[in-house]
């Protein structure tokens, strides 16, 4: 008897030293994985870009300067649910089949992190944004918001049905993830996924920050009057900030000088439908003396370009605001439980988002600003990486990564890579990819861009319009802003055959069906 109590204990001090997924204390590790909604890296300071230094994001940028800043991460399709079936698959879209955002319907049954770390010990839940038009599979617990959610008084959806929640969305999703750890069970680990709706679309602040922005000019992009010489596809989007944000429902314009009723408002029952009576009035006194000014002060068309872009900016960054806010409400609650030391905290957005650039607001695009997606993580035994990350890592190496940071086996089906021994600093068996394949589907549809795929290299970016036959190619080095097709240039004959050879051998390495390449 005392033999085999003797082997069975060594075997359980044998299993608990073998396995990697104890933090310090031989606690076992947890992620809480932050994603917002369409934040884009120029609005998160950490990334130095000059409208992040008007609007900085110190709780964010405290994860960066305790962990592991990314500088070089991409989505695989910049559209929010098809970058969520990426994030939870570790794979393209073609191969997740959830490729456009246009009612697709995820198959949460195959293998996806939560359904792995489920089987694995793991208790997992999701809160907040959620898009993906199937419940959540995997998760012990969750509550999503309708669809794409309202930033006032949302809905929140349960196993337990739909209830209205009074108050503004990111500190109603800050206050139920902190409510979920504080009831989960204490004696297993967790993955827990914290999804902001902000700062996406229709950008309404946090009623405290209305005001916020309201005497800063942030900076005005180089290329913001784009006219989009030599790139067909860019000149038929629908994305403009001048012409087509709607001046209600976007940037809150009113009818006239000290009038309550907005402009376009393209869908009231989002909007200010959701406001009670007291709520829409504040805001609107809020907004009252920048209103009155579109029309007392005279300005040709450019100028009002300018002034639309302030008005869009100003809000976003509010939000923003309200997002970096809760990321330091967060960290203060798992400092204060003693969880910082075993728990991995991943910051990103579903997507990257124009901010003016080309003219535009929304992603997208595989030009960089929309193809970026921010990525910060925090991992304590990791701890600051001295060095960022610059090597090409992508939204199809999330789950593939977490898994590996976690000491559990990665499906041979899932086409990322982990970048965990990146962030070690770990010499690698092979080189690390050169090159990123990049597909967007959504065509016809919201913002009319065309259909495209395309390859990334650290210089270089070949982007196809397949539909048209259309092909672009940017120098990144010399052409930052992407504003030079160079696809036709002589000087560029040897790089444009690399790149086609590179854009053919990933399409072939993930398995592209034909058919989604016409
Ligand atoms: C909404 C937005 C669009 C946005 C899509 C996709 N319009 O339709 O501007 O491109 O969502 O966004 S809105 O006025 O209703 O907000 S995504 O984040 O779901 O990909
Ligand atoms: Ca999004």
């Amino acid at each position: 008897l005392f033999k085999i109590l003797f082997l069975l204990l060594a075997g359980k001090i044998l299993t608990s030293c073998n396995s990697t997924n104890t933090g310090a204390n031989n606690k076992p590790t947890n992620i809480l994985f932050i994603m917002t909604d369409d934040h884009a890296m120029q609005a998160l300071s950490a990334y130095g870009h000059p409208i992040s230094k008007l609007a900085p994001t110190p709780n964010i940028d405290r994860l960066a300067d305790e962990g592991t800043l990314f500088l070089e991460n991409y989505c695989a399709n910049s559209i929010c649910g098809p970058s969520r079936a990426t994030v939870l698959t570790g794979k393209h879209s073609h191969a997740n089949g959830f490729m456009k955002n246009d009612g697709t319907r995820f198959n949460g049954h195959q293998l996806t992190i939560p359904n792995i770390l489920q089987k694995n010990g793991y208790q997992t839940a999701v809160i907040g944004k959620w898009h993906l038009n199937t419940d959540p599979v995997g998760f012990d617990y969750y509550k999503i918001l309708n669809d794409q959610g309202e930033y006032n008084n949302p809905d929140f959806v349960t196993r337990e049905g739909v209830t209205q929640e009074m108050g503004y969305v990111t500190d109603l999703i800050t206050e139920s993830t902190i409510d979920w750890l504080e009831k989960r069970d204490k004696s297993e680990p967790f993955f827990l996924m914290m999804q902001h709706k902000a700062p996406h679309r229709n950008w309404v602040p946090a009623e405290k920050y209305y005001r916020l922005f309201e005497h800063v000019e942030f900076p005005v992009p180089d290329n913001y009057f784009d006219n989009y010489d030599k790139r067909i596809a860019a000149a038929g989007q629908e994305m403009n900030i001048f012409q087509h944000a709607y001046e209600g429902h976007d940037l809150k314009m009113v009818t006239g000088i000290d009038s309550d009723t907005l402009l376009y408002d393209r869908w009231p029952q989002v909007f200010f439908g959701r406001m009670t009576d007291d709520e829409r009035q504040r805001f609107l006194e809020a907004y009252r003396e920048r209103n009155n000014d579109f029309y007392l002060t005279e300005r040709t068309d450019e100028e009002k370009a300018v002034w639309k872009l302030q008005r869009y900016l100003q809000d976003y960054l509010a939000c923003v605001r309200s997002v970096d806010d809760s990321v330091g409400e967060i960290y203060e609650y798992l400092k204060e439980k003693g969880l910082l030391d075993n728990t991995i905290i991943v910051y990103t957005s579903d997507q990257g988002f124009f901010l003016g650039e080309h003219g535009w607001f929304d992603k997208r695009w595989m030009y960089e600003e929309s193809f970026r997606m921010p990525l910060v993580i925090r991992h304590p035994q990791v701890g600051h990486s001295p060095e960022p990350i610059a090597a090409l890592t992508q939204n199809i190496d999330f789950a593939p990564s977490f898994l590996d940071m976690l000491n559990v086996e990665i499906p041979d089906e899932m086409q990322g890579e982990s970048f965990y021994p990146l962030m070690k600093g770990e010499k690698l068996d092979e080189p690390w990819r050169q090159a990123l394949y990049y597909h967007y589907y959504e065509y016809p549809g919201f913002h009319s861009v065309k259909a495209h795929n395309g390859v990334k290299t650290e210089r270089y970016k070949l982007i196809h319009f397949y539909q048209d036959n259309e092909w672009e190619l940017y120098d990144l080095e010399e052409d930052p802003s992407e504003m030079n097709n160079v696809y036709d240039d002589v000087k560029y004959d040897d790089v444009r055959a690399t790149l086609h050879a590179q854009l053919d051998s990933l399409i072939l390495k993930y398995q592209v069906p034909d058919k989604y390449l016409k």
